[in-house]
C-alpha cells in the first residue's frame, strides 16, 4: 500500500490530524494515531472528506471582467487597479478581508503586503466575528493572545465548564476526549446554553441561561468563590492586579444571578459550589460568548475566575477558548487583524518601527484599520474602493448582509479568490482568482492549544488553481516590490515568519516560533509553541508582569425583543455542514442529518404562532426574512429560537441567516452581535409543494420558496408556491431542461401531478406536485435517477413514488459513517429490544465510526424506553 500523506484536517480548530491514502476509486481518510490533537480519531465531517474532492464545484481558471483568463492578464489588472485606485483615494482605500481557512503562509504574505508595502492597515477577517472578542479578553488580562493550556487539561480537570459552546457539533474530537475522560475518572461537565444541545448528553448540569445573561452568572460566581474562601490569595498578591475592583464589580448574589439569568437558583448554587470546591477546573467557551456585544466582558469574567482562583497554567486548570477555523490561531499569529500588526504586536511605536525594519518595508501601517463591519460600512459609502477576498463568502457570514451585498455591488474593484466557482460573494468579483483547495494546499495552521501542523498536498493543483500566497507575491512583484516576495515556497514564507516571531524578543513576547525558523519544513512534526501550558510561572506579557482583573458588569444584548418582535433569535452550526457548505455541500452523506435549515422553537411558541412541526416557517427580523421548516422542541428555551448559518442563496431560496442580523458590534473587539436579534415568526403556506429529484440542480423557476439537497444518486430539490403561473412556469422550465413532454400522471381534483423525464431510456427527473409536501421515498426515489428504467412496471412505481415491499426508506440519516437513518434504529431497537448505544452499534454498525451520533443514539434509546413504559402503564 502506497506510504500515506499526513495533513490536517481542514474543518474546525481542534485541528486533527490526518493520513490519506489512494483507496479504490478515490482517497481514503483516516485519522492520524500520532497526532496530539486527536490520536486517531475523527468526526463524520473529517471522515467524509474523501467524498469532496471532486472537481466539478472549482473555479479552474481566473476570470477577469466575467471573461476567462491567463494568470498574467489577472495579476497585471489587479496590481494595475489597486495601484490605481491608491493613487485616487490613498492607501487606506484598499482593503484585504481574509479567512481563518487560509494557511498561515497565505495570510503572512497578504499581511505583509498591505501593511508594510501598500500603507494601510485594512486586513481584517473573518476571525472578527468568530474570535475577537477572545483575542481583546486575553489581551486586555494577558498582556498577549494566549491560550494557556492545551487539549489534555480538558482530560486532568475534575469539572469542565461549557460556555456557549456546542463542542459535541462543532468540536466533536475535543467532545469524543472528554466524553471518555468523563467515563473514565467521572469528571463533572456544566453546560452553560441556552439550548439544550447534544453536548448536554454529557453534562450533570446544564444551566439554560438567558441569552447574553453570562456575565450575571460568572459575576455571581467570583462573589461566591470570595465569600466561600475559593480564591487563591497567594497568587493573586504575587501575580495579578484588579482583584479588588474586579470582585467590587462582580458583586451579586444568588437570587440576583438566578434571576438575570432566568435560572432556578438551586441550579445555580449547585454550580456555584461544584466550582469553588474543584481546584481543577477548566472553562471552556466559544461563539455564546465570543459574539456578543459583551463579548470581550464575557471573557473578562471567565478570565477573572480562573486568574482570582489561581486555575491557569497548571495541568487540568484554566480558561479555554476554542478556536473555530482550521487555522483561526494562525492568522491571530501573522497579525492578519486590523488591529494587530504582526506576530502577536501591536501598533505602538517600537513594535511598528522594529516591524518596518526587519521587513524592509517602504510604506508601514503606522495604525489600526477597519474592522470587518465598519469596512464592509466603508465599502459601502465609498471610503474602501478596491476590496479583495480570499477564502470567506462575506455576503452569507457577515451581519447586515444585505448592506455587505449592495457595498460589494457599487465597489469598484471587488477581487476575490476562492476555490469554488460559485459562491454568493463571487457574483460580485470584478477578478476571480482560482485557489488551490485542501488537498492540494501546501502549508501551515495552528489549532486551538497553539499546536503548529502542516497541510500537505497530495494532488496537483488542477487547471490554473494556485496557492493564495503566490497569488498575492505576483501582484506584490507587479506593484514593484519583487524583492520582500521573492519567495520560492511557503517553506520560505514559513522561515521568515518564525525569525519575525523571534526579532528583538528575548521572551517580551509570548509568540515565538525561533527554533523553528531553522526547522525541515517537509518533514515538520506538529508542535506546540510556548510549550504544554503557558503562565505556570505566574509571569504574564503585561509591562508589569502581572495579569490584570478587568471590572466588568453585566449588559443585556443591544436590542430587547418588544410587541413588533417578540421572540428572541440565536443562530449557530449544525453537526454535518461547514459554514456556507462550499464543500460539505458536495457530500449526499452530510445532508442526511438535517437536510434543510429549520427554526428550532419551543411547543408553546408554535402554538402561539399557529406553526405545526414540519410546516413552513417565516422567520423575520427588522432587517430581513428567511422561510425554514418548523422543528418543535423543548430544547428551546420559550421565547427563543434558533436557525443555522450554512444555507446560502446557491442552495436556498430566502434562507440566509446573516440577512436578518443587525451589526452590532462588542464596543473593544469590534464583534458582531450574531446571536441575540428580536425576531417574529409566521406561518409561510404556499398552495402547492413540489418535490424534484434530478441528475443536476435545474433553475426552480416558478417557486416562491425551495431548497436544494444531495441525495445518493440524485440531486434533490424541494420547492412550494402559490398559483397555478408559478407551477406553469416550473414544468417548462423543467420541459426545456430534460427535452420535452414527461410521462405524467395528473389529478386535477386533488391538485397533484406526477411527471418523470426520462431520457436515453434513463430517468434524467421527476417531479411530484401536491397541495401538501409530498409524501413519497425520496430515498429510494434518488437511488431511481439515472438508471435504466426499461419496464412500464419500472416507470409506474416511480411515477407512484413507492419503493417496491421491502425496500423502504431509512429516514433521516443519524449516523453518517455507515448511513444508517432514524427509521431503521428504531425498528431495530423495537424489534431487537436493543438496550444500550454498544447494542445497537453491534446490530446495525451505527455509532462505531467517529461518534458524532452518539448523543442521538441515545436519545432515541431513551425515547423508545419511555415509550415501553407507556405502553406498560
Ligand atoms: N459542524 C460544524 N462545526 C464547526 C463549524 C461549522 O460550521 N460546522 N464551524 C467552526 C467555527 S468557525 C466555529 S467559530 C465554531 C463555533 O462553535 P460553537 O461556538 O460551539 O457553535 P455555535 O453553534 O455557533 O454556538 C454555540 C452555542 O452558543 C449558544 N449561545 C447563544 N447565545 C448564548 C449566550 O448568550 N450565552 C451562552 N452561554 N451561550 C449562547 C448557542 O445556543 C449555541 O449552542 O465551530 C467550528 N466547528
Ligand atoms: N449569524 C451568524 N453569522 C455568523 C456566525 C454565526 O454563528 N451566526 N459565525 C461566524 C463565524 S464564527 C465564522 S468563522 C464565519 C464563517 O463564514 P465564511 O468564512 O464566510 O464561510 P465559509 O463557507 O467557510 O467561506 C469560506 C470560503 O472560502 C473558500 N475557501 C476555502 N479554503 C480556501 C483557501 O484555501 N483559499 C481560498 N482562496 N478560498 C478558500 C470556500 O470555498 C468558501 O467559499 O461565519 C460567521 N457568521
Ligand atoms: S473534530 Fe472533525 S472537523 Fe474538527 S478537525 Fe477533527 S475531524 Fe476535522
Ligand atoms: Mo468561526
Amino acid at each position: 500500500m502506497a506510504d500515506a500523506v499526513r495533513t490536517t484536517c481542514p474543518y474546525c480548530g481542534t485541528g486533527c490530524g490526518l493520513r490519506v491514502r489512494p483507496a479504490a476509486g478515490g482517497w481514503q481518510v483516516t485519522g492520524d494515531p500520532d497526532h496530539p490533537a486527536n490520536v486517531g480519531r475523527l468526526c463524520s465531517k473529517g471522515a467524509m472528506l474523501g467524498e469532496t474532492l471532486g472537481l466539478e464545484s472549482r473555479l479552474l481558471h481566473p476570470v477577469v471582467d466575467g471573461k476567462q483568463a491567463d494568470w498574467p492578464t489577472a495579476i497585471a489588472a489587479a496590481a494595475g487597479r489597486i495601484a490605481a485606485a491608491i493613487a485616487r483615494g490613498g492607501p487606506d482605500s484598499f482593503a484585504f478581508y481574509l479567512s481563518g481557512q487560509l494557511l498561515t503562509e497565505d495570510y503572512y504574505a497578504a499581511n505583509k503586503l498591505a501593511k508594510g508595502f501598500l500603507g494601510t492597515a485594512n486586513v481584517d477577517t473573518n476571525s472578527r466575528l468568530c474570535m475577537a472578542s477572545a483575542v481583546a479578553g486575553h489581551r486586555r488580562a494577558f498582556g498577549s493572545d494566549t491560550v494557556p493550556g492545551c487539549y489534555e487539561d480538558l482530560e486532568l480537570a475534575d469539572l469542565v465548564v461549557l460556555a456557549g459552546s456546542n463542542l459535541a457539533w462543532c468540536h466533536p474530537v475535543l467532545f469524543q476526549r472528554l466524553r471518555k475522560a468523563r467515563e473514565e475518572r467521572g469528571t463533572r461537565v456544566v453546560v452553560v446554553d441556552p439550548r439544550r444541545t447534544d453536548t448536554c448528553d454529557i453534562a450533570d448540569l446544564h444551566l439554560a441561561i438567558r441569552p447574553g445573561s453570562d456575565v450575571a452568572l460568572l459575576n455571581g460566581l467570583l462573589s461566591h468563590c470570595a465569600d466561600a474562601g475559593a480564591l487563591d490569595g497567594e497568587f493573586t498578591r504575587w501575580h495579578v492586579t484588579g482583584l479588588d475592583d474586579a470582585l467590587r464589580a462582580a458583586r451579586m448574589s444568588v437570587p440576583e444571578a438566578a434571576a438575570l439569568c432566568g435560572v432556578e437558583e438551586g441550579a445555580v448554587r449547585r454550580f456555584y459550589g461544584w466550582f469553588a470546591a474543584t481546584p481543577r477546573t477548566v472553562t471552556v467557551f466559544s461563539q455564546g460568548i465570543n459574539q456578543s456585544s459583551a463579548g470581550t466582558d464575557k471573557v473578562g469574567a471567565i478570565l477573572n475566575l480562573h486568574l482570582a482562583t489561581g486555575r491557569i497554567g497548571r495541568p487540568g486548570t484554566g480558561p479555554f477558548s476554542v478556536t473555530g477555523q482550521p487555522n483561526a490561531m494562525g492568522g491571530r499569529e501573522v497579525g492578519g487583524l486590523a488591529n494587530q500588526l504582526a506576530a502577536h504586536m501591536g501598533f505602538d511605536p517600537a513594535s511598528v518601527d522594529r516591524v518596518r525594519r526587519f521587513w524592509g518595508a517602504p510604506a508601514m501601517a503606522t495604525r489600526e484599520g477597519l474592522k470587518a463591519v465598519d469596512l464592509f460600512r466603508a465599502v459601502a459609502d465609498g471610503r474602501v474602493q478596491a476590496l479583495w477576498i480570499m477564502g470567506t463568502n462575506p455576503a452569507v457570514s457577515l451581519p447586515e448582509a444585505d448592506l455587505v451585498r449592495r457595498a460589494l455591488a457599487r465597489c469598484p474593484l471587488v477581487i476575490v479568490s476562492d476555490c469554488v466557482a460559485d459562491t454568493d460573494t463571487l457574483r460580485f468579483a470584478h477578478i476571480r482568482l482560482p485557489a488551490v483547495a485542501w488537498g492540494e494546499k501546501n502549508g501551515t495552521v495552528t489549532n486551538s492549544d497553539r499546536t503548529v501542523s502542516r497541510q500537505r498536498p497530495f494532488l496537483p493543483p488542477p487547471a490554473l488553481a494556485k496557492p493564495d500566497w503566490w497569488a498575492v507575491a505576483s501582484v506584490a512583484k507587479a506593484l514593484g516590490f519583487g524583492p520582500a516576495f521573492a519567495w520560492e515556497g511557503p517553506a520560505d514564507i514559513f522561515a521568515e515568519h518564525a525569525r519575525l516571531s523571534a526579532f528583538e524578543n528575548g521572551g517580551s513576547r509570548d509568540f515565538d516560533l525561533g527554533d523553528a525558523a531553522g526547522a525541515d519544513y517537509d518533514a515538520l512534526a506538529p508542535f506546540q509553541w510556548g510549550g504544554r501550558r503557558m503562565f505556570g510561572d505566574g509571569r504574564f506579557f503585561t509591562a508589569d508582569g502581572r495579569a490584570h482583573m478587568v471590572p466588568v458588569t453585566y449588559r443585556p444584548p443591544a436590542e430587547a425583543p418588544g410587541p413588533d418582535f417578540p421572540l428572541r433569535l440565536n443562530t449557530g452550526r449544525y453537526r454535518d455542514q461547514w459554514h456556507t457548505m462550499t464543500r460539505t455541500g458536495l457530500s449526499s452523506r452530510l445532508f442526511g442529518h438535517r437536510p434543510e435549515p429549520m427554526v428550532d422553537i419551543h411547543p408553546e411558541d408554535a402554538r402561539g404562532s399557529r406553526l405545526a412541526d414540519g410546516g413552513l416557517a417565516r422567520v423575520e427580523t427588522r432587517l430581513g426574512t428567511m422561510v425554514a421548516r418548523v422543528a418543535v422542541t423543548d430544547g428551546q428555551r420559550p421565547g427563543e429560537i434558533f436557525v443555522p448559518i450554512h444555507w446560502t442563496d446557491r442552495f436556498a431560496a430566502r434562507a440566509v441567516a446573516g440577512r436578518l442580523i443587525p451589526g452590532h458590534t462588542d464596543p473593544v473587539s469590534g464583534q458582531p452581535e450574531s446571536k441575540h436579534v428580536p425576531a417574529r415568526l409566521a406561518p409561510f403556506a404556499p398552495s402547492w409543494f413540489g418535490l424534484l429529484l434530478a441528475r443536476d440542480f435545474p433553475e426552480p423557476d416558478g417557486a416562491e420558496w425551495w431548497v436544494r439537497r444531495r441525495a445518493e444518486g440524485a440531486c434533490v430539490t424541494e420547492l412550494a408556491g402559490s398559483g397555478h403561473a408559478g407551477r406553469r412556469a416550473l414544468l417548462a422550465g423543467l420541459e426545456a431542461a430534460y427535452g420535452g413532454e414527461p410521462i405524467q400522471v395528473f389529478d386535477p381534483g386533488r391538485g397533484i401531478a406526477r411527471c418523470a423525464w426520462i431520457v436515453d431510456g434513463r430517468l434524467a427527473a421527476v417531479l411530484f406536485l401536491a397541495p401538501h409536501r409530498p409524501g413519497v421515498a425520496s430515498q429510494w426515489l434518488a437511488g431511481q435517477v439515472g438508471r435504466d428504467l426499461a419496464t412500464a412496471e419500472d416507470r409506474l412505481a416511480v411515477l407512484a413514488g413507492k419503493a417496491p415491499a421491502g425496500r423502504g426508506d431509512d429516514g433521516p440519516i443519524v449516523c453518517a459513517c455507515f448511513s444508517v437513518g432514524v427509521a431503521r434504529i428504531e425498528r431495530a431497537i423495537r424489534e431487537r429490544a436493543l438496550v444500550s448505544v454498544a447494542d445497537i452499534g453491534g446490530a446495525l454498525g451505527a455509532g462505531t465510526g467517529c461518534g458524532s451520533c452518539v448523543p442521538e443514539l441515545r436519545r432515541l434509546l431513551s425515547s423508545a424506553s419511555e415509550g415501553r413504559v407507556a405502553a406498560l402503564g
